[in-house]
């Protein structure tokens, strides 16, 4: 069995995170793939039981320890590794920051857009998809205005902040029904860097369950 296992499914930026972290730092790591469309495995009562009681993916299995929260994830593992770790106390507190600015105000609406614009059956009501696609707008521009003058999120050099960051950019413009890259210059070149680290990957190459079954 590998070091770690990661409890995810390839539709999920919030277990992207983590995995693309796994990858980066060379870590031996394996994903268990959870059915959340077909069988809505993190609603069970097993689920909550046994990998998490809260409900979600991702969780990260090390030892006897499972973890959840994604920016928890990325926290333990740059700890452990030493790799895209903040490294003074600012640093540390500006990237926590900008983590739970991204879990609540940008990939925390981007995620639950994409899913009823795209995933649900049937899709979400026009009225909430037009309320998170302006809450959205108002994040990606002050995300795109940060890297107008920061090549990373805190400087020269990625961290998790950019790992967070970076949850469900990288999945297809025809999923969100608009182009981030094109709408938001230095969010595209910063997408560019990161995707350039040694051993990046996509994340429909990186954890199971696509394409989904019938779509
Ligand atoms: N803030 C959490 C969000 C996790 C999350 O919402 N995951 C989704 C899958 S992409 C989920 O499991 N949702 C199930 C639910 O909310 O009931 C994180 O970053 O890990």
């Amino acid at each position: 069995m590998s070091e770690y296992q990661l409890y995810c499914f390839a539709q999920s930026g919030n277990a992207y995170r983590v995995a693309l972290m796994l990858n980066l730092i060379g870590a031996d790591w394996e994903p268990v793939f959870v059915d959340f469309f077909g069988k809505g495995v993190p609603r069970t009562p097993e689920y909550r039981e046994n990998v998490n009681e809260m409900g979600e993916v991702p969780v990260l299995a090390h030892g006897d320890r499972k973890l959840s929260q994604s920016g928890v994830c990325l926290t333990y593992l740059a700890e452990r590794s030493g790799k895209f770790r903040p490294e003074s106390e600012d640093e540390r507190l500006e990237a926590l920051r900008w983590i739970i600015f991204d879990n609540q105000k940008l990939n925390g609406y981007l995620g639950p857009y994409r899913f009823l614009r795209t995933l649900a059956r049937p899709p979400g009501d026009p009225i909430v998809l037009g309320f998170l696609k302006a809450r959205i707008d108002n994040a990606l521009g002050i995300l795109n205005k940060r890297l107008a003058s920061h090549p990373y999120i805190l400087g020269e050099r990625p961290t998790i902040a950019d790992l967070s960051l970076v949850g469900y950019l990288y999945y297809p413009a025809d999923e969100f029904g608009f182009d981030i890259a094109a709408e938001y210059p230095n969010i595209a070149a910063w997408l560019e860097r990161i995707k350039a680290l040694p051993a990046w990957k996509h994340p429909y190459d990186l954890m199971p369950g696509h394409p989904l079954p019938g779509r």
